[in-house]
């Protein structure tokens, strides 16, 4: 147990202790990751102040229009990561190939992909939006790693983590030993532990799902809605209530604290345009089934455990089924009925 009010750097720093043999290479890069998320809070709430709103009019690899602000973030990440001697290699949403270092940059022991701004639609309408990330073992004596060796199952993470900036800006982090969340103080720029062991409750009478693809949905995510849409009157005999952020950070933020079920399920749009989900399996549904894993909640395909999915290319797609366990559990089940 920590003393709720220490820093995210004290906290790191106490963490490596527990480890013998730790260099301070980790404690290092986290330290840079919170440093980027820090400057992109910053520039978050400057919005249209400083004019970053609005589309760059440019496409990521995925044929997604990008923002300024995804443009700017994933900037600050590189400008972050790459200068410290850390990281061997970075890879991001925002990025079509791996991002090896410039040539006189030390490497470090780590790989890190990030999506530097989720939600990033949400900007222009000033709603809740985050950076996520997950951290792996960078292989021995390469120089430049390729995609394969990002390429590694969830369960291989060494840490992941989100930052979400809302009305508050808190960093959630992982390291495989729990769930813990700081809060930025912005007073002294620090990160403030403020919560610890975080636990999602196993049931939840919350769903969040983007309904308007309801029609392209598979069987049994069609009958587990139907079945809290029904409510009192239907199966279930209780209410459901229903959120759509459009940012999975704030989504995943939500279950934390309070419990809840958030799916972006595969569909027959999606697989008529040869896509495999909406969300990328790397940046996004990886370190996010980490951290809700080690809540004690759970995080499915809707046919497997997404942690143990083993990757086939840097921006694959993914259906994403997550949250309190007793629901995932339900949904899992009518996949396998
Ligand atoms: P992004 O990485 O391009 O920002 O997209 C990911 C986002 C998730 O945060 C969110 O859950 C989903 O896409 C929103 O989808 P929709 O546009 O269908 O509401
Ligand atoms: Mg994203």
């Amino acid at each position: 147990m920590y003393k709720i009010g220490i820093t995210l750097t004290q906290y790191i720093i106490e963490e490596q202790r527990k480890t013998a043999q730790a260099s301070g290479e980790f404690t290092a890069l986290l330290n840079d990751i919170s440093v980027a998320c820090k400057k992109i809070s910053s520039l978050t709430r400057k919005g249209d102040l400083i004019g970053i709103l609005g589309s760059a009019g440019s496409a990521n690899v995925q044929g997604e229009e990008q923002k300024k602000m995804d443009v700017i973030t994933n900037e600050v990440f590189i400008e972050a990561l790459q200068n410290n001697g850390h990281v061997a290699a970075l890879a991001s949403e925002e990025m079509d190939e791996v991002y090896n270092l410039p040539e006189d940059r030390v490497r470090g022991n780590y790989l890190v992909t990030f999506d530097p701004l989720d939600g990033s639609s949400n900007m222009d309408v000033n709603v809740s939006v985050g950076t996520i990330f997950s951290i792996l073992h960078a292989p021995e004596g390469i120089l430049n790693p390729t995609a394969e060796d990002f390429c590694k199952e969830g369960t291989q993470q060494v840490a992941a983590g989100y930052c979400l900036y809302g009305p508050a800006t808190i960093l959630v982090l992982t390291t495989g030993h729990g769930v813990t969340m700081f809060t930025l103080d912005r007073d002294s720029g620090s990160f403030i532990l403020t919560r610890e062991n975080v636990q999602i409750p196993a049931d939840t009478r919350e769903f969040a799902i983007n309904m308007s693809n309801q029609r392209f949905w598979e069987a049994p995510v069609q009958r587990y809605i139907a079945e809290c849409v029904a409510g009192k009157e239907g199966v279930r005999g209780v209410d459901f209530n229903m959120r759509w952020v459009a940012s999975m950070v704030a989504e995943v933020h939500r279950i934390l604290t309070r419990g809840g079920i958030f799916m972006y399920p595969l569909d027959s749009k999606m697989q008529k345009s040869g896509k495999e989900g909406k969300l990328r399996l790397l940046y996004e549904a990886n370190p996010m089934s980490m951290i809700i894993e080690q809540a004690g909640g759970m995080s499915v395909t809707g046919y497997e455990r997404i942690l143990d999915m083993k990757p086939h290319s840097l921006h694959q797609r993914v259906p994403v089924i997550l949250g309190s366990k007793n629901e995932v559990e339900r949904v899992y089940s009518y996949h396998k009925a």
